[in-house]
């Protein structure tokens, strides 16, 4: 913390600009040394100056120069944002430059550990800095801004202030038992505050599942016997000739995606190859490509032909996919209709749209994506927050159980346990390396 750091914050390559940022005690002294122009050190915080850096007697570039005084900054020091031309040569010789006068090439997410570590902001907002940086979709966006805002800080800590006041209670209940305007703390007080806390975390841990499809997207493989269209689906979901389509079956051969956004959400589709039984080598290996990607899919879109009977083997795919990500579409209803079927399907063909938007439908309603839109967007991002959280639950749950068999001061332990689970996650409690390994994840810049 001592150091002053700085690196590149925009995207390496050619680009109109470049922003070479600087943070610590000597941002200024280092910015002088290298500026000619207005005096730095007399201009007001939050200022941009125009001027040049200079090599000694050499020039490197014409600039635009933001002060920003500490405290009120990102990193809540002084910094400097050298605003330079873009293109790699020009920005990588300033950086040199600020590195030979004095300053440290920043680590991953150092500014924004400091930024945590100077008290700005907790761990969950520093998390949403990535994840929003990260966002894929525009769903993915809003839930970090609104946990840079502090969504997420804000249940996490009225959560570990009720159990602050549980800890309080009891502890004050066993250290001075004589006095009697103190309310005695009883297992009928305790049972239904620790109920309600148990209800808040599971409610939290339950929107997480919904996390994973706001930030990663939504994969959905198309499968099925070859040439019942998997293909000609795929194809027109993304409305682009990506896989090849021919009447001969076995076309697919490898795993072909593409995405699309549905209200927000990204949707991954997966294209695979027909499942049949084969003694094509290369056939065999997409085969088994495909029953894997049937593993791995939030969705699986088993598709048939309307023109055919229904096979053994269809029967064989349908039951290969759990009821809760199955949905069966039955294709080509343009031409006759030959098959039966007792499972709940969506019907439609490639060559009109009406098909396509039913499986759209049929895709939001199995992951009920409109409820996720409407809710209130508490989002845990990542395993360490989520996982924080579990424990937390586990240790309310222990002191539940154990409500009736154990003496207060037993209790105790579980939910003071609890609090700092949650304290872990704002990072009110800390250990060091959590942290190297937590910003590890960050951008160089940020
Ligand atoms: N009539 C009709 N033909 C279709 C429809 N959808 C696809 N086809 C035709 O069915 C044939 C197979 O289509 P593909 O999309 O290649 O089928 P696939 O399931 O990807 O086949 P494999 O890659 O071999 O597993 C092609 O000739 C398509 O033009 C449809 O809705 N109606
Ligand atoms: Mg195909």
């Amino acid at each position: 913390m001592e150091d002053t750091i700085c690196a590149i914050s925009t995207a390496k390559g050619v680009g109109a600009i470049s922003i070479i940022r600087i943070s610590g005690k000597d941002a200024f002294k280092i910015i002088n040394k290298i500026y000619k122009g207005k005096d730095l050190n007399k201009v007001e915080s939050n200022t941009i100056n125009y001027g040049y850096i200079y090599d000694k007697d050499e020039l490197i570039d014409e600039v635009l120069v933001s002060i920003l005084k500490s405290p009120k900054t990102y990193t809540m020091e002084d910094i400097v944002e050298i605003n330079s031309h873009g293109g790699i040569n020009t920005t990588n010789r300033i950086l040199e430059l600020v590195l030979e006068n004095g300053a440290r090439l920043a680590e991953p997410g150092e500014f924004t550990k400091r930024a945590f570590l100077n008290g700005r902001i907790d761990l969950t907002k520093a998390e949403a800095v990535n994840d929003l940086i990260n966002a894929k979709s525009d769903l993915a966006r809003k839930v970090a801004l609104n946990n840079i805002k502090g969504n997420l800080y804000n249940k996490i800590k009225s959560l570990r202030n009720s159990i602050g006041e549980l800890m309080a209670n009891i502890e004050v209940n066993i250290d001075y038992p004589e006095y009697e305007d103190i309310e005695v703390i009883t297992n009928e007080i305790l049972k239904p505050k620790l109920n309600k806390i148990k209800e808040e975390i599971k409610i939290i841990l339950n929107n997480t599942k919904n996390a994973k499809l706001i930030n990663n997207g939504i994969n959905v493989a198309l499968i099925g016997r070859p040439n019942t269209g998997k293909s000609s689906i795929l194809n027109k979901f993304l409305d682009e000739e990506k896989a090849i389509v021919t009447n001969i079956p076995g076309t697919t051969r490898d795993i072909v995606e593409g995405s699309i956004t549905l209200d927000g959400f990204e949707i991954n589709f997966i294209d695979t190859a027909g499942i049949r039984e084969t003694s094509d080598v290369v056939e065999k290996i997409g085969v088994e490509k495909s029953k894997q990607a049937t593993k791995d899919a939030d969705i699986v879109i088993v598709v048939l032909n309307n023109n055919e009977k229904l096979t053994k083997e269809d029967e064989e795919l349908i039951n290969l996919v759990p009821e809760n990500k199955r949905i069966i579409f039955v294709n080509k209803n343009d031409l006759e209709n030959k098959l039966e079927l007792k499972d709940e399907y969506v019907l439609g063909n490639t060559i009109d749209y009406s098909g396509i938007d039913n499986l759209k439908n049929a895709i939001k309603d199995k992951l009920n994506l409109d409820n996720i839109m409407v809710s209130d967007m508490t989002y845990m991002s990542n395993i360490r927050e989520i996982d924080l959280l579990k424990k937390a639950l586990n240790n309310i749950q222990s002191a539940i159980t154990n409500l009736n068999s154990m003496p207060i001061d037993m209790l105790e332990i579980d939910i003071s346990n609890a609090w700092n689970n949650l304290g872990e996650i704002i990072g009110e409690v800390y250990q060091d390396e959590l942290l190297d390994i937590l910003f590890s994840n960050f951008c160089v810049g940020k």
